[in-house]
């Protein structure tokens, strides 16, 4: 079998589960975070720095690639593995939170999404099918299904119609697929009503899908709202499948999660937060740009092992941002995707040991959460 999801550990306390999710390019141990890759690159970083941060599987986007390079450019070049030699897993999305998330959708249908491409305006139309034909021509592990996600809040009958759209865009995507070294998941939609993310979540669960995402969260609800759907939905998928929470989150959303049964998560957080200057340590956020590091020759992170905090000082640091050198970016991206893994690693072998409830006290108090 090409994909198969080993469950290590059930913890009875919490939700959480340790896993190993295999695929066609390794393992994934679980939970896992996947850094974001959006254009077949993690902004800043080459392929040797992601995989010393410790990452298993990364990102990709249908939405981006499909429009540029394009993905008969991208199967040209071998595929998304080859043209970026990343040669561990990767997980594309379908494209549908990209396209609802922008602004001027031209139309929404049964059919499909047609949406106006933000490089030159041409007018495209997304299929389900389409998504996973080009998934299947970037050739990821994982491959997203097409969701219709509503913005939040909405009225009931709008989540409840984009809900049950992305069920039979599911069904679709499943059908079309034609490629078995590709898993397909699901995507559970029904935005913060408990009833509809019930229903979508057992109608999907019928179906054959190798893993399950929660979609549609961490649009601007809050985090115990988040937390609250989270809990309501896991409960419904297969136990024997990866699950997967899209799009989040901070360091405690994640631990948060994984005690509600979430195994798998992405988000630019890290990222997006290290190119502009923000770092997560285990004493909490640190502003590197802030005029109290000028002259500190302390590391980042003194418990932290990636090159900028190994090599580095805050008060180096500090001067390639304010300098606006492009290294700046690049070694805080690197150290914040290495303290995510750092968090995660701590969650599975706290999973392992039964202390995963202490674990979680112990970051909060870290990070000053209360
Ligand atoms: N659907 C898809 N991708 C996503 C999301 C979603 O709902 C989210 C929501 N946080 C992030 N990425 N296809
Ligand atoms: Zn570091």
């Amino acid at each position: 079998m090409t994909f198969r999801f080993q469950l290590h550990h059930t913890d009875t306390a919490t939700g959480a589960r340790r896993g190993t999710f295999t695929t066609p390019h390794g393992p994934v141990e679980t939970p896992g975070f996947m850094p974001v890759g959006t254009q077949g690159t993690v902004k800043g970083l080459t392929i040797d720095h992601v995989a010393s941060t410790g990452a298993h599987m990364i990102l990709g986007n249908t939405y981006h690639l499909g429009l540029r390079p394009g993905h008969e450019t991208v199967r040209a070049l071998g595929g998304l593995h080859a043209m970026s030699g990343w040669e561990g897993p990767i997980l594309t999305d379908s494209g549908g939170f990209q396209v609802f998330s922008l602004k001027g959708i031209n139309k929404i249908s049964e059919h499909s999404v047609v949406f106006r491409s933000h490089i030159d305006g041409a007018l495209i139309d997304l299929t389900p099918e389409h998504s996973i034909e080009i998934q299947e021509s970037l050739g990821s592990d994982v491959a997203m299904v097409l969701d219709h996600v509503v913005a939040l809040p909405a009225e009931r009958d709008d989540v409840q119609q984009a809900m049950e759209r992305s069920i039979r865009w599911a069904k679709r995507c499943l059908e079309y697929a034609s490629r078995d070294d590709q898993a397909k998941f699901a995507i559970v939609q029904g935005g913060l009503d408990v009833d509809l993310r019930v229903q979508c979540a057992r109608d999907l669960a019928s179906m054959n899908f190798e893993g399950y995402a929660v979609g549609g969260l961490s649009v601007g609800e809050t985090p115990d709202e988040m937390y609250r759907i989270t809990a309501a939905t896991t409960p419904e998928l297969p136990a024997d499948k990866p699950r997967y929470l899209m799009g989040v989150g901070r360091p405690i959303d994640l631990l948060e999660s994984i005690v509600r049964g979430i195994d798998l998560f992405d988000c630019v957080m890290p990222t997006r937060n290290g190119r502009n200057g923000f770092a997560f340590t285990d004493s909490g956020p640190i502003k590197i740009r802030n005029a109290k590091h000028k002259t500190d020759t302390s590391p980042l992170d003194a418990s932290c092992d990636c090159l900028a905090c190994t090599r580095h000082s805050r008060g180096y640091l500090r001067h390639l941002f304010i300098a606006g050198e492009m290294l700046g970016p690049t070694l805080l991206s690197l150290h914040n995707l290495t303290y995510y893994q750092k968090v995660m690693r701590g969650a599975r072998e706290a999973i392992r040991a039964g202390t995963l409830v202490e674990y979680i006290a112990t970051k909060k108090n870290q990070w000053g959460i209360t």
